[in-house]
């Protein structure tokens, strides 16, 4: 027997783009029922982001969704570029007003599940085969749980559902652009007390490495690895040890080591899929489009997207307003081809790309850039603005 509803709009994904939505849409007064495959604890374990924006965080104050990020959250108002072995600050906070919060995006997800459920507001774990029917006019979203097959009629259809969500499959006219990188990042999470206060991005001849951290006790590293390397190839000596190789500790860097807790393999690509809307089924982030981790862009271009997405939403559930939605796409585009771009540039200019005369030439590209960013307040500049993301797209 199919257990039957109605809610405004349905929300597909409890990743940070469907959970800020369903935020956003219950402050409006919008009815929203929140669709998640995975179960609570594994959703809010899950190690992804660690980077906000200026904007986002000043988002989540607004929706009284920031008392623990403004607690536990880390303020870093500069960032730090190295190669030829030397590390050079970007000042963000004299170069723009601005700066960004380091506060893991797990805790985002547990911080807005939380205020959910408290609210006594539906969010469904352990959903399966989710199928959406009829998107162009009374839309029907199907899914079962445990077995049980429930359907939903709705208004709207918002997939927030990922990059291997069903949701964009449902897009008629869908086209994608992309680009893959022929290395991956090599993510660690370990028990290890950070030595400063600021991310180090740095450009070295044996590969990309970054320092960043979660906690006063907890340090998040990356390192460029081959795009099909193994994670448990890396033994953790091996690990350590190419960190001592590729961060600039020839001017006195040092950091601390200590038990990892997590490590994994993360695959570099670029991705935008158009339109984001076809009917009643409206895309954001990572469901759209995908950007390299390099310009910590991927989880503030999902919160950004589905602030344009409740606004649209509210208009055409309270209004009928059909335009509203028409707009969507081209409101969405522009930023996220920005975000695109400096992901693309960052990545470009930080990572090596293969060997021999070709890379060679690349390579002195690399530094030139490099040098010319830390000596040009303009370039400086700019890539302030992008990186805290107060840029116009
Ligand atoms: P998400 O993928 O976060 O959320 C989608 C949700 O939909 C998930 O909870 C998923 O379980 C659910 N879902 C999927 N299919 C479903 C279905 N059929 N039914 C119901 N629910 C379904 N960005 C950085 O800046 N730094 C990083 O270090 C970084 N690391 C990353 C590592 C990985 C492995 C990945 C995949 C991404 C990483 N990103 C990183 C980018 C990341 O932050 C994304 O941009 C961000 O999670 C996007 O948020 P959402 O669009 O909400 O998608
Ligand atoms: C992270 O802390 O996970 C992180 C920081 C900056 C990035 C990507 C990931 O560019």
């Amino acid at each position: 027997m199919i257990a039957a509803g109605t809610t405004d709009v349905a929300i597909v994904g409890a990743g940070p783009a469907g959970l800020v939505l369903s935020h956003l849409l219950s402050r409006a007064g919008i009815d929203t029922v929140v669709l998640e495959r995975h179960d609570r604890a594994y959703i809010e374990q899950r190690v992804r982001a660690g980077v906000l924006e200026h904007p986002s965080v000043a988002l989540l104050r607004e929706l009284g969704l920031a008392t623990r990020l403004d607690a536990e959250g880390l303020v870093h108002t500069g960032v730090q570029l190295a190669f030829e072995g030397r590390r050079h600050r970007i000042d963000f906070e004299q170069l723009t007003g601005g700066a960004i919060t380091v506060y893991g995006q797990q805790e985002i997800v547990k911080d807005l599940v939380a205020a959910r459920l408290d609210a006594g507001l539906p969010l469904v774990f352990d959903v399966e085969d989710v199928a959406f029917d009829d998107i162009d006019g009374s839309p029907r979203v199907t899914y079962a749980v445990h077995g049980e097959p429930h359907e939903l009629r709705v208004r709207l259809v918002a997939g927030c559902d990922g990059f291997h969500g069903p949701s964009r499959g449902y897009v008629r006219g869908l086209g994608a652009v992309e680009r893959d990188y022929p290395f991956g990042w090599l993510g660690i999470l370990a028990a290890a007390a950070p030595t400063q206060d600021e991310l180090i991005y740095a450009n070295h001849e044996r590969g990309f490495a970054l320092y960043s951290m979660r906690s006063p006790t907890i340090t998040r590293m990356y390192l460029q690895v081959p795009a099909d390397e193994d994670a448990d190839a890396w033994s953790d000596d091996r690990i350590w040890s190419e960190f001592e190789r590729r961060l600039p500790t020839a001017d006195g860097f040092t950091f601390n080591t200590g038990p990892i807790l997590e490590r994994g393999v993360t695959a570099m690509r670029s991705f935008v899929a158009t339109p984001m809307r076809s009917g009643r089924l409206l895309l954001a982030g990572d469901a759209a489009h995908i950007v390299p981790p390099t310009g910590a862009k991927g989880m503030n271009l999902a919160i950004a997207d589905v602030q344009v997405l409740a606004e649209v939403a509210e208009r055409f559930v309270r209004d009928g307003d059909e335009d509203a939605l028409d707009t969507y796409t081209e409101r969405c585009v522009r930023r996220v081809w920005r975000a695109q771009h400096f992901s693309w540039w960052m990545t470009t200019m930080l990572h090596r790309f293969g060997d021999g005369d070709e890379d060679a030439y690349q390579r002195e590209l690399q530094l030139a850039q490099l040098r010319h960013l830390t000596s040009s307040t303009a370039a400086a500049t700019d890539f302030a603005e992008n990186y805290v993301g107060v840029v116009t797209p």
